[in-house]
């Protein structure tokens, strides 16, 4: 069986940057579903109802094929969205340090080069998908745009950091200003559990 994490902080923590109404949708209607759906579609599959989410993505072009897309889209939306939560906090500080602002700068000159060319790519994202921070298997730091619900883990990458960029994670709040439910996103990174993500081996 699978779970929503609970969150790690209030609804309205993370307020005025991202509202407790945005919240309340996103993570007890949207998030909760792709994890109720991923239990109904697995739930004669006692194998892959007990492998870890982090596995199954790994695995997902060898599953069944009356399963897999299922499992693209929903356990897809699980881990993204789990990720998503944890990657936020109030009171957060405004960039990475340690190893994480190394290699940052190491991919992409600057923090503020990073940034913006991340920005830029979840501008342009068009349709529903995510824009990712991921790491190659050589290592290297790479900025990635995935459709629907598509996992990074499935393509061989490791996420590090990912950003929402469906209508549903800010239209209640910003209607079709996603530059700046994105803009505002940056000043609510909880860069200690970003960075731990490049240090951590994937599940
Ligand atoms: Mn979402």
């Amino acid at each position: 069986m699978f779970y929503v994490p609970p969150l790690p902080y209030e609804k309205n923590a993370l307020e005025p940057y991202l509202s407790a109404q945005v919240i309340e949708f996103h993570y007890e209607k949207h998030h909760h579903t792709y994890c109720s759906n991923l239990n109904k579609i697995l739930e004669n599959q006692p194998i892959y109802l007990n492998t870890p989410i982090e596995q199954l993505l790994k695995i997902v072009e060898t599953l069944p094929i009356e399963i897999k897309q299922g499992v693209i889209n929903n356990g897809g939306g699980l881990y993204n969205h789990n990720l998503y939560w944890e990657s936020m906090k109030p009171h957060a500080k405004p960039a990475p340090e340690g190893t994480l602002m190394e290699e940052i700068k190491k991919s992409f000159v600057t923090f503020e080069d990073f940034q913006k060319l991340f920005t830029e790519s979840a501008l342009k994202l068009f349709g529903s998908g995510w824009t990712w921070l991921v790491q190659t298997r050589n290592g290297d730091l790479k900025i990635i745009n995935t459709a629907n619900q598509d996992s990074p883990i499935s393509m061989g990458y490791k996420p590090i950091l990912g950003i929402d960029v469906w209508e549903h994670a800010y239209y209640l709040q910003y209607q079709n200003r996603r530059a700046d439910y994105i803009a505002n996103w940056w000043k609510i990174i909880n860069w200690d559990v970003v960075s731990k993500r490049l240090e951590t081996p994937l599940a």
